[in-house]
């Protein structure tokens, strides 16, 4: 059926570490979205998923296992080859110590209600490559196989048609896992009123939003039409 749809929710990275008050890479507000992410979670998407970053110690993207000067959180970068061709390289920022597999940083925050979730996906266990996405590192000259979830896979089996992504940071991972999801042939949507952004200024949130404007992700309202069809399944 040419008209079929199959809405999925994806949760990016709702975890104690990119969460106020005690995140090691805390955002703006992180915690505030929990609320509006419980009811989308009470909405009839076919397929629910939560996604955990989910880092060894000695992780490529940790500011402290790189040498000095190059070597701060937030502003120092770093140059990343991809593991299976060295002429492939990708440009990524360094970050605070965060999301360190069975720390308590790691955890989805308490205020999400996992009940309502149907699967958890984690990430980013790849020591040598960065991975914002859900669905697999950023290198395509091969694909890391390695480092790939089976994200993919799973809302493949589910028949999903359409994925709404929201969660944490906006700037990074939601919009990653996003673009992405255009890629693997979904329709993607990105929840503006259930994200939030490493970087909030006004100028870093349009420029974030037309990169995904232009991958082919759009950006939708609460109260838009997208998840208005999403509501009316239930009453079907
Ligand atoms: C993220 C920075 C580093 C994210 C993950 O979830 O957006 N950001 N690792
Ligand atoms: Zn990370």
């Amino acid at each position: 059926m040419d008209n079929e749809f199959k809405p999925a929710l994806i949760i990016v990275d709702l975890q104690e570490d990119f969460c106020p008050p005690n995140g090691a890479l805390a955002v703006a507000e992180g915690r505030s979205i929990a609320p509006t992410i419980n009811n989308l979670l009470r909405l009839p998407f076919v397929k629910k998923i939560a996604t955990k970053d989910f880092h060894p110690p000695d992780h490529v993207s940790f500011a402290s296992n790189h040498l000095e000067p190059h070597n701060k959180p937030f502003t120092s970068f770093v140059t990343i080859p991809n593991p299976n061709n060295p002429n492939e390289t990708h440009t990524s920022r360094l970050w605070p110590i965060h999301c360190v597999q069975g720390t308590p940083g790691a955890e989805l925050i308490p205020e999400l209600n996992t009940s309502l979730v149907d699967l958890v996906i984690e990430k980013g266990q790849d020591s040598r490559v960065e991975m914002y996405s859900a669905f697999e590192a950023p290198f395509r000259h091969p694909i890391v196989k390695e480092a790939s979830s089976k994200l993919a896979q799973s809302l493949r089996e589910a028949g999903v048609t359409d994925v709404f992504v929201v969660g944490l940071a906006m700037d990074y991972c939601v919009q990653s896992t996003a673009i992405d999801a255009v890629a693997e042939g979904f329709k993607t949507y990105v929840i503006s009123e259930a994200t939030r952004a490493v970087d909030s200024s006004e100028q870093s949130w349009r420029k974030t939003e037309k990169e995904c404007d232009n991958a082919g992700v759009k950006f939708i309202a609460l109260a838009g039409e997208e998840l208005a069809k999403v509501r009316s399944m239930q009453d079907v």
